[in-house]
């Protein structure tokens, strides 16, 4: 089975702009706020995740395409309020002004409100699964987007702003703030494709270290695109006093954690019971590793 990666990314966008429809609503402000962010131009990788996982082991992925859109309403939700001026104040956000710049703050902490409660509303209404999956799909999301995944690793990460912390801290970090999300996005396509209970928990932790990789590959980028335009380290995080892998391990450590991390992750797919080649594609296609200079 082919992995359409441009089309399987339409079909999102598709998707996104029919369950957050323009509205004419008294409150019409909160979808056009709402649209604002989500149409901007993200890069849909946890829903393509899903849809990756679900190609993996099933011919058609139209049945997974609102679940997975549930998942980039959770992601777009968590850059909408990560970026408030209470949180990382940043000023722009998928090459656009963020949403509190545009919109009332107000308007842009409720438009994150809004995706949040979005999300789960349209995997209970979707009608094409079943009542089990939809259990198992809100199960995983709610505790990976919840206290204990998503919003308990963005605390830690606003707890540890100027403080140093070691390398198993951050990573504990980064696995709650970046790694949940993509677990929970390669388990939705584990359920949607129903799969066994063991294949299943080795979609996750595929999903988790996938996150690790990420997280380390977008510090490197950080610092390698800022040293690029500006001569110097110019992130949020670096503004913020936030310890990064590369602040912790120094760039060269940081490249060679990464290549391990790639390896780690591609390994576990491995051990699929389908061919893995569309998730290998995938996460070679997700993860950049910055140039060495
Ligand atoms: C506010 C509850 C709450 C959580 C915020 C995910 C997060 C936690 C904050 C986002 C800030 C950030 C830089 C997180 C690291 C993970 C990361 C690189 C996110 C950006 O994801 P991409 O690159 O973004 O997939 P696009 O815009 O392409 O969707």
């Amino acid at each position: 089975m082919d992995f359409n990666l441009e089309n399987a990314r339409c079909s999102i966008n598709k998707r996104l702009t029919e369950l957050v429809p323009a509205s004419e609503a008294l409150y019409k402000t909160l979808f056009s706020a709402t649209r604002y962010s989500l149409n901007a131009p993200g890069k849909r990788l946890r829903p393509l995740l899903t849809l990756a996982v679900v190609n993996t082991f099933a011919d058609s992925f139209d049945h997974a395409l609102t679940p997975a859109a549930a998942l980039e309403m959770i992601h777009t939700y968590s850059l909408i309020h990560d970026d408030l001026p209470c949180m990382d104040n940043d000023d722009f956000r998928r090459g656009l002004p963020t949403l509190h710049k545009v919109y009332p703050e107000a308007i842009a902490l409720l438009a994150g409100d809004f995706l949040l409660t979005r999300a789960f509303e349209v995997i209970a209404n979707c009608e094409e699964i079943s009542s089990p999956q939809k259990l198992q799909l809100i199960t995983i999301l709610s505790s990976c987007a919840g206290g204990d995944g998503m919003i308990g690793g963005q605390v830690l990460d606003i707890e540890s702003e100027k403080t140093e912390i070691d390398l198993p801290t951050l990573e504990c970090l980064h696995s709650k703030k970046t790694g949940a999300l993509l677990a929970a996005s390669a388990a939705f396509g584990g359920i949607l494709a129903n799969v066994s209970n063991e294949t299943q928990s080795l979609l996750y932790d595929y999903g988790l270290q996938f996150g690790l990789a990420f997280q380390i590959a977008d510090d490197l980028l950080d610092v390698t695109h800022s040293m690029a335009k500006h001569g110097r380290a110019h992130s949020s995080d670096v503004a913020n006093n936030k310890s990064t892998y590369v602040s912790i391990l120094g760039l060269e450590k940081t490249r060679t954690i990464l290549h391990k991390q790639i390896e780690k992750t591609k390994k576990i797919l491995l051990d699929l019971p389908k061919n893995p080649k569309i998730l290998l594609e995938f996460t070679d296609m997700a993860i950049t590793i910055p140039a060495q200079d």
